[in-house]
């Protein structure tokens, strides 16, 4: 009888999610999720940890742009140019509230997470690395947050060091006081990584940095499209984000600085815009943002990347995160379904909306090309993480990944063609 009162214990939380989170009504908001891939066979898109799709708005707001007021910014004194900065810079202002930044100046547009370390290595990195000093990575590191530190530390003779992962995908933080020293000058780490999925302790992290002294950059590229981001509550010192992860457009990101540190740091490009004053002997610089934004910038991108922003905070970045855990959730228990396949990472609760894996017997590149035929878009190779799959001893992994947009059906669907799969190789 009292059976009759019993729930499953996240019944709530899916209940919230199902009523507040009108999946069916976002899917309307994407134009790409509305076409066939093949004749008859629907787009199943499961590669959002490579680059999300855009929603109308978005593409709606570039266009806008092109059509109605395009012009440089900062430059001419007519009114297209005005409404133009207008746009550019009222963009920063939102994506400065969306990450709770202090000040506007605080955000700097660069190309991408990529150049976001690429200007922090260049610029901080050369005017403060000495030879001896260390930098921390972890293993779970994307080339992002690996080159431009092995090139730094290679010319200034400087040591970079790791923070290991557990089997389970977690960091090892057992040798964390042996790792982060008073030699460590910058922590540099990901919030959420892009194959386990492991949503780092951040602000543990960033504590035990300041707490020798060691500056922290982080890699918010997997973290800010999926959950809301505070970098005040996190007080890291950097941090590094890509537009086109967060239904925004390529060819734009954010490098976030506390504005002490950027104001010290020489720039990383020349040219125009960045300065205050050229003479033929020698520049003075402009202020913040713009010391680090040389050039014509990528306008229309900033504005596409604003009304990204706009979207994502109407929706509730909460929201999109209770959403992604549900279907997480969903996915590694329906994976868990079909023989001979592994996860890796840890478990539902712990993760964002990743799952990398391998099936015994089928190549990772074979897994992708077969599920292609199926409508179902996975990426598949080591994702831009080769030592993170060297230390698994593997070469590929394939990776699905979910967004708001995802749906059960979808992951119903993934299912049912990893078990074709299986039976056009025969096991
Ligand atoms: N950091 C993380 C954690 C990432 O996942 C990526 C891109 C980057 C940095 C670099 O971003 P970019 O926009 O500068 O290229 N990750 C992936 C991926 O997992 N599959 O394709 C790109």
């Amino acid at each position: 009888m009292y059976g009759f009162f019993l729930v499953p214990a996240d019944f709530f939380g899916i209940f919230w999610v199902m009523t507040m989170f009108d999946v069916d009504k976002i899917r309307a908001d994407f134009p790409v999720l509305q076409e066939e891939v093949y004749p008859g066979v629907p787009l199943v898109y499961l590669d959002s940890a490579a680059s999300s799709q855009k929603p109308l708005v978005v593409i709606e707001a570039m266009n806008e742009y092109y059509r109605r007021y395009n012009a440089n910014v900062h430059r001419g004194i007519h009114r297209l140019s005005e409404e133009a900065t207008n746009a550019y810079e009222g963009a920063r202002e939102r994506i400065a509230r969306f990450i709770n930044a202090a000040e506007s100046c605080e955000i700097i547009y660069v190309r991408n997470a990529t150049e976001g370390f690429n200007l922090v290595a260049y610029s901080w990195g050369r005017a403060n690395i000495k030879p001896g000093d260390e930098i921390l990575l972890t293993e779970m590191e994307h080339h992002a947050n690996i080159v431009p530190w092995q090139l730094l530390v290679q010319e200034k003779g400087a040591v970079l060091r790791y923070v290991p992962f557990n089997e389970d995908g977690t960091l090892d933080l057992s040798s964390l006081s042996e790792l982060l020293t008073e030699r460590t000058r910058l922590f540099s780490f990901t919030a959420v990584s892009n194959v386990f999925g492991t949503i780092n302790p951040v602000k543990q992290l960033v504590d035990a940095a300041h707490a020798v002294g060691a500056l922290v950059m982080v890699d918010a590229a997997q973290a800010v499209p999926h959950m809301a981001v505070d970098v005040q509550a996190w007080d890291c010192d950097f941090m590094a984000f890509s537009s086109h992860k967060m239904c925004g457009p390529t060819g734009i990101g954010v490098l976030y600085g506390k504005r002490e540190l950027l104001e010290a740091m020489p720039p990383f490009m020349g040219g125009g815009d960045m300065i205050r004053r050229v003479r033929l002997d020698g520049s003075t610089w402009n202020d913040l943002p713009w010391k680090f934004e040389a050039g014509t910038p990528s306008i229309a991108e900033a504005i596409g990347l604003g009304t990204a922003v706009d979207y994502l905070t109407n929706l509730g970045m909460d929201n999109i995160h209770a959403h992604e855990q549900f279907i997480t959730n969903y996915a590694l228990e329906a994976l868990s379904e079909v023989p001979g396949l592994k996860v890796y990472g840890p478990p539902a609760n712990q993760k964002a909306g990743v799952a990398a894996f391998t099936l015994k017997g089928l190549h990772p590149h074979d897994i992708s090309e077969l599920l292609d035929k199926d409508g179902i878009a996975i990426r598949a190779g080591h994702h831009c993480a080769m030592p993170l799959h060297h230390k698994l001893g593997l070469a590929a992994t394939a990776r699905a990944s979910f967004y708001l947009h995802t749906t059960t059906q979808e992951i119903d669907k993934l299912v049912i063609s990893l078990h074709r799969a299986r039976k056009i190789f025969r096991l």
